[in-house]
């Protein structure tokens, strides 16, 4: 899980910067609920509004596979895939359509199909959001198979039907996002450290937080979120060099830099920490 630092009470300035945008780590981002099914299903037309609810685990949403079951009704139609939060009636957040084909009425009768969204959406981890599903003709079905999704309830025509199993689905997250907030929490951490007096004790409690936050966040990157490479470039640093100019004291900062070094990988030759440290922080 991403942890973002706050530091409300403190003047910061970001030593890195960070509006750039992040590369893509995966095209369709990386999963986070999913509930894939392989049993019956609904005819969408004659069930809208038709959804399903799922709790993120993340706070970013990019894109959702829905599973269509095999129909005997051939042809293509356009397919709307719209976000709501909480509720199936409440305000559209994210929306995108496409023609999805019919899925073929043949063993294993099942179809993934993937939707991006325009853009990212902010989501709030551990809220209900409903991913509701519309078509213009009967050619589509929701795969609603055997099992419960426990993160929330499938919807026909706009009642929760708790009771029953889940439709198939996936959400996906965006890394993207998940590293710029890590980035952040690194460099507001660096920032606190220089900016700070050991004095303060808010400072002295915030500079923990601050370590602690880049502590999960560098071992959440460590976990697969690849993100080494922009945190070279953004740090500047090349492969083998060490983090040097961590002016960080405590347990929580050494485990911090720590962490850091071992994502920079084995030690270099070290040949521009001097120009580094003579250079400061940009
Ligand atoms: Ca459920």
């Amino acid at each position: 899980m991403i942890k973002k630092a706050r530091h409300a009470n403190l003047a910061l300035t970001t030593a890195i910067a960070l509006s750039m945008s992040v590369g893509s780590v995966l095209a369709h981002g990386v999963v986070d609920q999913s509930n894939l099914t392989t049993g019956g299903a609904q005819l969408i037309l004659v069930h809208q509004p038709i959804g399903q609810e799922f709790t993120p685990a993340v706070s970013t949403l990019v894109g959702v596979d829905i599973v269509f079951r095999g129909s005997s009704t051939p042809g293509s139609d356009t397919v709307t895939v719209n976000i709501r939060h909480r509720d199936i009636s409440s305000p559209i957040l994210a929306t995108t359509s496409r023609f999805v084909d019919q899925c073929p009425f043949v063993p294993p009768y099942n179809c993934i199909e993937h939707f991006d969204f325009p853009s990212p959406v902010t989501v709030i981890p551990g809220d209900t959001y409903v991913i509701e599903v519309q078509v213009t003709m009967p050619i589509h079905a929701w795969q609603g198979g055997p099992g419960d999704y426990p993160g929330g309830a499938k919807i026909i025509q706009g009642v929760r039907r708790p009771e029953l199993p889940d439709y198939g689905f996936q959400t996906y997250h965006s890394t993207d996002n998940e590293l710029e907030i890590c980035l952040e929490d690194l460099g507001v951490c660096e920032s606190d450290l220089a900016e700070c007096t050991t004095s303060s004790t808010v400072c002295r409690d915030d500079l923990a937080q601050a370590g602690e936050d880049a502590a999960v966040c560098v071992s959440d990157l460590e976990e697969g979120r690849s993100g080494l490479q922009e945190i070279l470039r953004l740090l500047n640093l090349p492969p083998g060099q060490r983090w040097s100019n961590y002016a960080c004291t405590g347990e929580l900062c050494e485990e911090t830099t720590a962490a850091i070094n071992r994502l920079l990988g084995p030690a270099g030759q070290g040949s521009r920490r001097g120009e580094r440290e003579r250079g400061g922080r940009r």
